[in-house]
């Protein structure tokens, strides 16, 4: 696809450790999982020099106007928890998801993250990484393709914003209870293509990619490249039930090599 344009992000000299999470689908259907992460941040992800979000912070994001709409809306609480942590001068890195998308520049501006291309390619410890939502890998699914090429044109995001607020939820509602019917348009069930990411990898000159997007948490060896999938983000899920889970991936730079582990926060 579009990966040989892939825009690099260059770490800073000091970088040592760095934390990557997607799929945490924030929001007011998820309050266990989003108080997990409010306090995740204000603690644990201290310990990094960067963090970056892969995609689906949100579980939906119908404009950055809701900011101003409603200051109980738990929205408000994820970004001002934002803004506290990429005031400590830590790297805070944002990718859109394919529920999230429409977070725009009002959203940057209220919490000062960095908007991440998708995809783009981390330059640290002498690594090309390829970091990208994992969404645009899963080509089998055709209908999920031609949405995702519908609502990422800016001319349909312009005239979907230009909606009323009230409009647009009722929308993001619908859209979701579709989604939870068909498994497809907002939500892939397919799973991203192997050969796809390797001619990704390819273009991009890299062996290693970061993504999320599938829910299939798994380090992938293919070809001698490293393709690792995050883990989605769940604790409003039942207790002991597999879906029950929130995971960070860290990357250490140490004396000598670099060291890659998963923490589970459950
Ligand atoms: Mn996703």
């Amino acid at each position: 696809m579009k990966s040989e344009h892939a825009p690099e992000i260059e770490a800073r000299a000091h970088w040592r450790r760095l934390a990557f999470i997607s799929d945490l689908h924030l929001g007011p259907d998820a309050p266990l999982t989003t108080a997990r992460f409010l306090q995740w941040l204000q603690a644990d992800a201290l310990q990094a020099d960067a963090l970056f979000i892969l995609g689906d912070l949100f579980e939906a994001w119908i404009g950055d106007d809701l900011l101003d709409a409603d200051p109980a809306d738990v929205h408000h609480e994820v970004c001002t928890a934002l803004a506290s942590f990429a005031s400590t001068d830590r790297f805070l890195g944002v990718m859109h998801g394919n529920r999230d998308f429409l977070l725009g520049s009002g959203f940057v501006q209220r919490t000062h993250v960095q908007l991440l291309a998708d995809p783009s390619v981390l330059r640290f410890a002498g690594e090309r990484i390829l970091l990208t939502h994992g969404d645009a890998l899963c080509t089998a699914d055709i209908d999920y393709q031609h949405w995702r090429a519908r609502c990422r044109d800016p001319v349909w995001q312009r005239q979907v914003l230009a909606q009323p607020l009230a409009a647009r939820r009722q929308q993001a509602a619908a859209l979701r209870a579709q989604s939870r019917a068909a498994q497809s348009r907002m939500e892939t069930s397919s799973d991203a293509d192997p050969a796809e990411a390797s001619r990704w990898l390819s273009q991009a000159a890299s062996p290693w990619m970061i993504h999320g997007h599938t829910h299939r948490p798994c380090d992938h060896w293919e070809g001698g490249r490293l393709r690792q999938v995050l883990s989605d983000w769940d604790l409003d899920a039942p207790v002991h039930s597999v879906a029950h889970r929130a995971q960070v991936l860290w990357l250490d730079q140490g004396p000598g090599a670099l060291a890659v582990h998963r923490q589970q926060l459950v």
